[in-house]
């Protein structure tokens, strides 16, 4: 039976899409598990969410990349809160923008140990929590980069259609199950997403500038939607875009000055 009060555990919750889920759910009495490698920023968050909405939540250290550091995580988590019924597999990243015959293995490694990896162990750890609890719906964060791909994204493009591949699959193990599976996949978001890749700010924030992109708080309104539909209703798939860009990639913005 759906919770009054749902328990969810949210991966990359120190910064953007993770951060704005966390707020935003908060304010609709969820309970909270924070996880991200930058401790003091989840325990931060925690704290002021559970001041200010009167939540409970717990803040670990996780590395999604790491089995053991993800396990400990989730068992702390579902400890702390005395259970656990929604996840977001959202920690992830995209590093450099390299030709294929360029990458280097770092951030080949990167890429594909956090988006593809990370989120399935996040998910091994945290189904049988969901299984007890009776109640459950899986989020993905894929992204456009799971439709189509784009020069230079190669690989980041490869582990999003990965975690396509991943929610279409799970949605099938699950199938019988009370827990639903949705994949959001959004298009160009400001977030940190561009700073983490280029790792250059002026380059980060000229991506941005001109157009009205997407927010945190925009992909955290399509969780919480997706999960207040009635408990029949499965979101299987969301492909989120700012209303200036009508391609999948960056080939149709609308970039005003
Ligand atoms: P941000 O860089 O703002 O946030 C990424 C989050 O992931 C941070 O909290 C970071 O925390 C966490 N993270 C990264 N690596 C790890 C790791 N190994 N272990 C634990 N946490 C990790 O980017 P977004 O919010 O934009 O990205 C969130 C998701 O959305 C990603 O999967 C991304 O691919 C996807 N996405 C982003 C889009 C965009 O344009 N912004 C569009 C489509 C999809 P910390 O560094 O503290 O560990
Ligand atoms: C992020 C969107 O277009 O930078 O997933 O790949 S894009």
């Amino acid at each position: 039976m759906r919770p009054e009060h749902p328990i969810v555990l949210i991966t990359g919750a120190s910064a953007g899409f993770g951060e704005a889920t966390a707020r935003l759910l908060a304010g609709q009495g969820c309970h909270l598990i924070l996880g991200a490698r930058r401790l003091e920023r989840v325990q931060a968050l925690a704290k002021e969410l559970a001041a200010k909405h009167g939540v409970r939540t717990f803040a670990g250290a996780v590395d999604t990349r790491d089995t053991a550091s993800v396990n400990a995580f989730v068992a702390a988590g579902a400890v702390a809160l005395g259970g656990l019924h929604v996840v977001v597999a959202n920690a992830g990243l995209a590093s450099g923008l390299h030709k294929l015959w360029e990458i280097p293995d770092e951030d080949m490694e990167a890429m594909l140990r956090t988006n593809v990896e990370g989120v399935v162990k996040t998910i091994r750890a945290a189904l049988p929590e969901v299984r007890q609890s009776g109640w459950g719906h899986i989020f993905f964060i894929g992204s456009t980069a799971g439709h189509a791909t784009y020069e230079g994204g190669g690989v980041y493009c490869a582990s999003k259609h990965g975690v396509k591949a991943l929610a279409q699959t799970l949605r099938l193990e699950l199938c019988g199950e009370p827990i639903r599976v949705t994949s959001v996949d959004p298009g160009m978001a400001e977030t940190e997403f561009s700073l983490v890749r280029l790792k250059d700010e002026a380059k980060a924030k000229a991506l941005y500038t001109g157009i009205e992109a997407l927010q945190g708080a925009d992909i955290a309104e399509c969780i919480r939607w997706a999960m207040t539909l009635p408990d029949h209703v499965n979101i299987d798939e969301l492909i989120v875009k700012s209303r200036d860009q009508a391609s999948h990639t960056m080939a149709r913005v609308n970039r005003r000055g």
